[in-house]
């Protein structure tokens, strides 16, 4: 194969190279039909059977891309291709584990991107100084395990690898025995491939990019986030004879609180976005008195004092709660601050962004990413493209194909220009 070696003739070549945007909408089409749920979507929560279909057909991929494939010990995949040097690779990646009931899009359209890249490099023999690595990192949503982000959690040592493969479920799995019986147990080590720079392709999954008709967004930071579980425990008693003032309901109690936290976000902006996503309420039946109650938290603000204020705020709430002779507990299941990226990383990819003629503007993302964690090890930076109606997490979670296409387009040149110093 004659490959294109100097650099000059790489900056030639990379004129005129673009993703295959068949192939792309192809694929994801695929990959979204793996977990589909008859609810609405697909649901391929972390390290389940139908996430490990999902990674099957990545690794599927990734060698038709004529990568090296090669999986970690806490699961995450990389395709490898080759450099000329063996200096620190480019790495560009996201995940394809799903919250329930999901888009197509969230973490598989930047994996996927990242896919065509070494597709490209294949196709037209291209052979860049650095590798360049697509990573799709372990359990990015934390929908069945927390916390989240946990694959590149492990590389940036946010969290020790053993204590990453013990941790458990709700349903009573592990991390390291899900991994071994999804056939994902790797052998190499999370720090093996550590980036020079990291860049990842994201669907924005909020409002703005559509809101404004603008096809590219550089994303400059990503706001923090505080996960919590609540458990309000009162006393469970009959429906219709245990008068209201005798009541010790823990129902209402962590509905009210819910309702509190809610409206201080709204009203106050601390933090900036609150939610209760799961409520459950024991023993569940109609004609009881709820005698305990179980809610997540997920807390989110750019701000790291407001953060915290909203964390002291819910330590308040708390134990008015527990003076009102109901007991609360709580676990903070995921924290992580605001997070700055690269400021030349940003400008590189808005000055390849420019090159091909699409429209850029700056912001910063509401949603995590692992692209959060690889901050604390390289220059990073992300990609965005527009969400229709800024919806996701959510089987409506749409993107234009031409967006789809020119975001991927934008992620193949600013990651081979990267890799060609
Ligand atoms: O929760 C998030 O922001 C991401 O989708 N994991
Ligand atoms: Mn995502
Ligand atoms: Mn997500």
């Amino acid at each position: 194969m004659d490959r294109i070696s100097s650099s000059a003739r790489l900056a030639a070549a990379q004129a005129d190279l673009f993703i295959d945007p068949r192939r792309l909408d192809a694929r994801l089409e695929e990959l979204g039909r793996i977990g589909h749920d008859e609810r609405g979507g697909r649901t391929r929560l972390a390290l389940t059977s139908e996430d490990k279909d999902g990674r099957d057909l990545v690794v599927r991929w990734l060698q038709e891309a004529g990568a090296r494939v090669c999986v970690d010990r806490i699961g995450n995949i990389y395709g490898v291709s080759e450099g000329r040097s063996d200096a620190p690779p480019i790495m560009t990646g996201s995940h394809i584990d799903t919250v329930a009931r999901a888009g197509a899009l969230d973490g598989c359209y930047g994996v996927l991107a990242g896919i065509e890249v070494l597709q490209v490099l294949r196709d037209r023999g291209l052979c860049p100084n650095r590798r360049i690595v697509v990573a799709a990192f372990t359990n990015e949503e934390g929908a069945r395990f927390t916390p989240d982000l946990l694959g590149s959690r492990v590389i940036a040592k946010d969290i020790s690898l053993e204590a990453a493969l013990a941790l458990a479920a709700r349903d009573g799995a592990v991390i390291g025995d899900e991994l071994r019986r999804i056939g994902y147990a790797g052998e190499m080590s999370p720090w093996e491939l550590l980036p020079h720079a990291f860049v990842e392709l994201h669907i924005e999954q909020g409002p703005i990019l559509d809101a404004e008709q603008m096809p590219i967004g550089v994303v400059e930071g990503v706001q923090g986030h505080s996960w919590w579980r609540i458990t309000i425990e009162g006393t469970a008693n009959h429906a219709g004879t245990t008068p209201m003032r005798m009541r010790r309901d823990a129902g209402t109690a962590a509905m009210a609180l819910a309702l509190r936290l809610s409206e201080h976000a709204r009203t106050h902006g601390i933090p900036d976005v609150a939610t209760v996503g799961v409520m459950k309420l024991e023993p569940g039946s109609i004609n009881v008195v709820p005698g305990r109650a179980e809610f997540t938290l997920d807390l989110r603000d750019p701000r790291d004092e407001a953060l915290h204020a909203a964390e002291q705020f819910l330590a308040q709430a708390l134990s008015e709660l527990d003076a009102s002779g109901l007991r609360s507990s709580s676990q903070q299941l995921s924290r992580h601050p605001a997070v700055v990226f690269d400021r030349q990383l940003c400008a590189l990819i808005e000055a390849q962004a420019k090159e091909l003629g699409l429209a850029t503007r700056r912001m910063s993302s509401g949603a995590s990413h692992d692209a959060q964690m690889m901050a604390r090890l390289c220059p990073t930076a992300m990609i965005f493209v527009p969400s229709s109606k800024g919806i996701s997490h959510n089987p409506r979670e749409h993107t234009d194909a031409s967006q789809l296409h020119a975001g991927a387009n934008l992620l193949l040149r600013t990651v081979l220009r990267l890799a060609s110093d």
